[in-house]
């Protein structure tokens, strides 16, 4: 039967997107109830043609759901997905805090769905960083035809990344630079102000220099991917985008790389829509992919100075792709293995 869901963090970018898509795609369920902090409580949103009210998280019985979905931030998932684990619903989470966790599977349905065969120990599934899963959809098949050796990767990330808040401020900051150059607008957001300007830096700093949404790329990738030793660096920045992020990405193989034979296996993937360039400019970009549910891939070019090394231009949109759709199509992989 339908579970009984509950989404956590409702309100917000990643949550209002689910709700899109759980109606696009006619997602079954029994009963939904929509969660986020005590400030949204007793506002109403509609679903499938119905009006749900808001609950507050701190009070919310997660025994009355199946599943829950989390997408709150890693604060409030830390405290409160295990609560709802324990609670007896299998939690999905959209956040960082519990990726790496040895009794959690980090998933990626069209790359490691056999880690949803078993209810995992901890009572979660971790839905991973919006920039690694493109990512990995595409390494998966290089990896099987041509070994990989290393991959270098430069993100291009839209404000939306960092949520309603993000857009709104990016928004904002773009008002304020056209009225005055020199007003750099709101930072709460992003410092330096992130209008006419890109910046290198997402999330926190680490000890080793790189940030930890860089870190998060390296690691995520190697537990999805299954490759512990994968060599992956990378370096993110935020750019003027309001949603859908971007990856130039640079991978060296083992084998010699058939450009043509590559660009065969990237067409057979689900959900991948290869932008060629026998169509002149035929190019993804955030603001004109037209597929929003696929992962978007052009510029394909073998190095003739390394015919080992290759490089992909890829856009998902984040929302969707990096974050709603992956946690859904994990949900409903889920109830298809009956797993739930
Ligand atoms: P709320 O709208 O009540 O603040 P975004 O990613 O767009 O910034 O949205 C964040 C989501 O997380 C919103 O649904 C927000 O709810 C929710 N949220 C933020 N802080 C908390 C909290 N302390 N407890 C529960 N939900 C929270
Ligand atoms: C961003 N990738 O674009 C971040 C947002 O680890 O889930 C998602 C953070 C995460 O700002």
């Amino acid at each position: 039967t339908a579970p009984r869901i509950a989404l956590v963090g409702a309100t917000g970018a990643v949550g209002e997107t689910l709700i899109g898509l759980i109606e696009d795609r006619a997602f079954r369920y029994r009963e939904i109830q929509l969660v986020a902090s005590p400030r949204s409580q007793g506002r109403t949103l509609r679903v499938d043609g119905r009006e749900h009210r808001v609950s507050a998280v701190d009070t919310f019985d997660f025994s009355t759901v199946d599943l829950a979905f989390f997408s709150a931030g890693s604060d409030v998932s830390r405290k409160w997905a295990p609560v709802a684990a324990a609670q007896g619903a299998l939690v999905i989470d959209n956040t960082n805090a519990f990726r790496m966790d040895p009794d959690t599977p980090l998933v990626v349905p069209q790359v490691n769905a056999d880690a949803l065969a078993t209810r995992p120990a901890s009572g979660i599934v971790a839905n991973p960083n919006c920039s690694t899963i493109p990512l990995v959809r595409l390494l998966r098949p290089i990896e099987d035809r041509w070994g990989l050796s290393k991959v270098v990767v430069s993100t291009y990330q839209a404000a939306s990344g960092r949520g309603h808040s993000g857009t709104a401020e990016l928004h904002e900051a773009t008002r304020a630079a056209l009225a005055n150059p020199a007003d750099p607008g709101p930072q709460a957001e992003f410092a330096p102000t992130l209008a006419f300007n890109v910046i290198p830096f997402i999330d926190e700093l680490l000890d080793s220099g790189f940030t930890m949404e860089e870190q998060k790329m390296l690691q995520e990738s190697r537990k999805i991917l299954a490759l512990r030793h994968l060599d992956v660096t990378t370096t993110c920045v935020r750019v003027p985008v309001r949603n859908g992020h971007s990856e130039a990405v640079w991978i060296e193989c083992h084998d010699v790389v058939d450009r043509a034979e590559l660009v065969a296996a990237l067409c057979a993937l689900p959900e991948v829509t290869v932008h060629d360039r026998d169509a002149p400019g035929a190019f993804p970009t955030p603001r004109t992919i037209a597929e929003a549910n696929d992962v978007h891939v052009g510029r394909i070019r073998v190095s003739p100075h390394n015919p080992r090394g290759c490089w992909l231009w890829v856009v998902a949109d984040n929302l969707r792709i990096g974050a709603a759709l992956n946690a859904l199509q994990i949900a409903e992989e889920l109830v298809a293995r009956g797993t739930l």
